[in-house]
């Protein structure tokens, strides 16, 4: 089986089609989705579906060279979805864009989740970023931008997210973080090594609490994560 690459016209590999403005449903669960050339590759409306699925290598790949990659999902509540058994899930070094409505976007990888070495935004809607199963990384100028209205991000790892407008939330894997309150909007939330930068984020809980396990981040302190989902903050 080849890879599904994708192209400004539509994809092709395992299966193949144009862009259209109904559900683009593009899969491939072998050989992963890699977006090709630097031009705008445009979904258009509908809710796709981009889901990518490998052993060896990322689920899905967004290049770098010889410039970014640029993948727009474009309005509707899309889905993109990287698996990889041995590397990251989603290896993203140019820009994803998932464009109006209620979008997700998941990794799953044994390296990360979401190796994110390029931008992320998923604009308007209420989105959901999900790297519970491998976390994130990525370096200082590289960033997670969830844009208006009410969002989510679930997991933890090395790097910037933005909230946007909306009373935005993360939910974190057990454990023990400092919380460092930089300012009115940024605070940092470290555990070992990784650094979670968050800029206008409102609320922070616990992947397996409930709803009654979340808070409101407006201090300094320790955040114990427990395994049972309880949090505790001093
Ligand atoms: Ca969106
Ligand atoms: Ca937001």
């Amino acid at each position: 089986m080849a890879a599904t690459k994708l192209t400004p016209d539509g994809w092709s590999g395992s299966s193949s089609g144009v862009w259209n403005n109904k559900a683009n449903i593009v899969i491939n669960d072998g050989q992963g989705i890699t977006v090709s050339g630097s031009d705008l590759i445009d979904a258009f409306a509908g809710d796709d579906e981009v889901i990518g699925f490998r052993k060896s290598g990322a689920g899905v790949t967004v290049p770098r060279d010889p410039r970014r990659g640029n993948l727009q999902l474009g309005g509707g509540d899309d889905r993109l979805s990287g698996t990889s058994q041995q590397d990251h899930g989603i290896d993203n070094r140019g820009f994803i864009y998932t464009g109006e409505g209620n979008d997700r976007i998941t990794g799953s990888g044994a390296k990360t989740a979401l190796r994110n070495h390029g931008f992320i935004f998923t604009q308007g809607g209420k989105d959901v970023v999900d790297v519970r199963d491998g976390g994130i990384s990525g370096k200082k100028k590289h960033f997670v931008d969830l844009g208006a209205d009410r969002d989510l991000f679930i997991g933890f790892g090395q790097h910037y997210l933005y909230g946007g407008g909306g009373e935005d939330l993360l939910l974190l894997p057990k454990g023990t973080y400092t919380i460092d309150r930089r300012s009115s909007r940024r605070f940092r939330v470290e555990k070992g090594k990784d650094r979670l930068e968050l800029v206008d984020f409102e609320q922070v809980g616990s992947i397996d609490g409930g709803r009654n396990e979340r808070i409101s981040i407006d201090k300094s302190g320790t955040l114990v994560v427990k395994a049972n989902g309880d949090i505790n903050f001093s």
